[in-house]
């Protein structure tokens, strides 16, 4: 049987990242596309001569040219510009709205039937863009952002209370941005829920607060850090943690930016909710009950999500 193919739409520092792990991972051959002349196949090519000492017999191939990605079973789509120190993920919503068009235009031409992670920022309001301009099944187009805010809360957490990364789940719903939602309630350390770990004496209030502002700051953290452009290693595992289960019909639940249609009492929009991830796409939106104080922070992160889908449609016509 042929391996799947993995076509990967940027071959920057996520890119790059991205190709080396499905690799490693033996999820399929590989496609690194990108505009910037040389980079993809660069880059596939130094990755390909990581094959012997790391024993992967995946195909790596760098290009510029969409036909290349004929047939792919996934696009996870990083194209675009990454945010330097002091610009917020909105700045970027003109730029990289033009980059969705072409990037749209080339899958729907080539790759009509892959599962789609869009990564490229502001999140939201790409994932909606690259789905219209793309043209496919709303459930095959999904954004990763969701995965990456909860590993970081759960790594927050983890280290606060001295227990292992694993036996720490949580929860973070709504855009990716400022706004996003990490919900404490369905957040546990083996089960027993953040406010009655605040209860035993584990943490206190105060520093759970701070952990959860930390979470929503996590990416301007690493950009401060960075100053050159953001996070990368992080961003690369979860999104081909969201592509292993498409590719292997794994039906995690994972919580990500999927098209929702009803639940939560919303109409059209992709926002970051819990999502089964299965061969079938994003097969179900977990429709939660959130409380007084979670509905009202989830409901300012939809409004700050329709905010840049309307701006984008003032952008592009073509959109509304
Ligand atoms: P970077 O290393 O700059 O890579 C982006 C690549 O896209 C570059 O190699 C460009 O040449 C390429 N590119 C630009 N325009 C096009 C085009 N039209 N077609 C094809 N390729 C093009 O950035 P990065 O890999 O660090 O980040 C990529 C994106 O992910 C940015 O928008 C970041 O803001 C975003 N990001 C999102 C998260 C989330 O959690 C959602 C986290 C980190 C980064």
């Amino acid at each position: 049987m042929a391996r799947p193919k993995i076509a990967l739409i940027g071959a920057g520092q996520i890119g790059g990242t991205l190709a080396h792990l499905a690799a490693m991972k033996e999820l399929g051959d590989v496609v690194l596309f990108d505009i910037a002349e040389g980079i993809p196949e660069g880059k596939a090519l130094d990755i390909a001569e990581s094959g012997p000492a790391e024993g992967f017999d995946a195909k790596m191939k760098g290009t510029s040219d969409y036909a290349d990605i004929a047939g792919a079973d996934v696009c996870i789509v990083t194209a675009g510009v990454p945010r330097k120190p002091g610009m917020s993920r909105d700045d970027l919503l003109g730029i990289n709205l033009k980059v969705m068009k072409s990037v749209g235009e080339g899958i729907k031409a080539h790759a009509p039937n892959a599962f789609v992670i869009c990564i490229t920022n502001p999140l939201d309001a790409m994932v909606w863009a690259l789905q219209k301009f793309s043209d496919l099944p709303a459930e095959k187009v999904c954004g990763m952002a969701g995965v990456l805010d909860s590993a970081r809360f759960r790594h927050f957490l983890s280290l606060e209370f001295g227990v292992s990364m694993r036996d720490v789940s949580a929860f973070v719903l709504g855009g990716h941005g400022d706004t996003m939602v990490p919900l404490a309630r369905y957040s546990t350390v083996a089960g027993i829920p953040l406010p009655d770990l605040v209860k035993m004496g584990w943490t206190t209030q105060e520093k759970l607060d701070a952990i959860i502002q930390r979470t929503r700051d996590g990416g301007a953290e690493i950009v401060g850090l960075l100053k050159t452009g953001s996070a990368f290693y992080a961003p690369a595992t979860s999104a081909i943690e969201m592509a292993e289960a498409y590719l292997k019909d794994q039906k995690r639940v994972l919580p990500c930016a999927a098209h929702v249609d009803s639940a939560f009492g919303l109409k059209n929009l992709y926002v970051g909710v819990p999502a089964v991830i299965g061969a079938g796409g994003i097969e179900r939106v977990i429709d939660i009950k959130l409380n007084k104080d979670e509905q009202a922070m989830f409901d300012k992160s939809v409004d700050a999500v329709k905010g840049l889908v309307d701006a984008c449609k003032e952008i592009d016509s073509s959109l509304a």
